[in-house]
């Protein structure tokens, strides 16, 4: 198997950002974000082909959650196939060339490393407070959208706790403070999760419709049709509150607020066989998957403007 058919330990990812940005020091460029709870850097890889004035962008951050294992794998496949592919694939090269692209491979690297060497079932951050012995915050409860409302827990012994208040996590503040500075250009957010198949959209921290919720549901159903036509495989689709759960405090629904307006997160492989614990064997088959939603989306988004 390949580099990218495998699971990657925190240090090895590390070390595959440095390399990328050295073999591609025309497209890639590495930017410091913010640094975790334990003080491991959180960096952002930016792919921009061209100098053009203006550009649009988007965003994808991987790892949210530390059991999560296909989802930094997902934004390695992704950076290596956009690098590999810019010039002969024509979708890839239109959106590269339409729009640069923002990836933060590990959002959670403290947890990530947890799952590597403690407990693989890990989810949450590695955020320890004074008022309790439990540790970590869910930092997709974190953000400032209907905080720890219905679908968070304020106990921070729970999987869903949402921290002490909205952006109280130092990944969370990293990724915000980021995202509030670019919300100029940045069109599309991604956020990519695993397990149970689905392509989903604002809201989830209400049952309310989003303001172009028809425009939305549009692009996630061409992007579930498109995956089960080329891989006879099944995505559900919709706003999150309606297709999984209620749950506030999310990063897609915060982007959203923030103005982005084309925002989702990703369900991976699979529908609950090996759940987390999906075996590399299978990481290429949802890589391929998630990368053909991803442009797709992004396709239609370009056509747009
Ligand atoms: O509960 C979550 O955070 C996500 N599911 S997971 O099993 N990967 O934990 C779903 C997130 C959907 N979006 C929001 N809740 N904002
Ligand atoms: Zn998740």
């Amino acid at each position: 198997s390949t580099f990218y058919e495998r699971y990657h330990s925190l240090e090895d990812i590390y070390i595959w950002i440095n390399r990328t940005q050295q073999d591609n020091p025309d497209t890639v460029k590495v930017i410091l974000i913010g640094s975790s709870f334990e003080k491991r850097p959180l960096y952002v890889l930016k792919l921009s082909v061209n100098n053009r004035p203006n550009k649009k962008a988007m965003w994808i951050d991987c790892g949210i959650h530390a059991r999560e294992w296909i989802s930094p794998a997902f934004c390695l496949w992704f950076v290596q196939y956009s690098l590999s592919f810019y010039q002969s694939n024509k979708d890839i090269t239109n959106i590269l060339d339409n729009m640069d692209v923002y990836i933060l491979p590990v959002l959670n690297p403290d947890g990530y490393h947890y799952t590597w060497t403690t407990n693989r079932m890990w989810r949450k951050n590695r955020s320890t407070n004074m008022s309790t012995k439990c540790i970590g915050v869910d930092l997709n409860r974190n953000f400032d959208a209907n905080w720890c409302t219905e679908g968070a827990s304020d106990q921070p012994c729970t999987e869903i706790y949402c921290g002490a208040f909205p952006e109280s996590e130092p990944e969370t503040q990293a990724v915000a403070d980021f995202l509030r500075s670019h919300k100029d250009i940045v069109q599309i957010y991604f956020s990519i999760h695993s397990y149970s198949q689905m392509l989903l959209f604002p809201y989830s921290c209400t049952l309310e419709e989003a303001e172009n919720h028809s425009e939305l549901l549009e692009m996630v159903k061409e992007a579930a049709g498109q995956i089960h036509r080329y891989y006879r495989n099944i995505y559900k689709y919709g706003p999150g509150a309606n297709t999984i759960y209620l749950a506030p405090g999310g990063s897609d629904d915060w982007a959203y607020k923030l103005g982005i307006k084309y925002s989702f997160t990703f369900e991976l492989q699979d529908r609950g066989r090996y759940g987390f614990l999906l075996p590399p064997s299978h990481i290429s088959d949802a890589c391929n998957e998630a990368l053909l939603a991803v442009k797709t989306i992004a396709l239609k988004v370009v056509e747009k403007t």
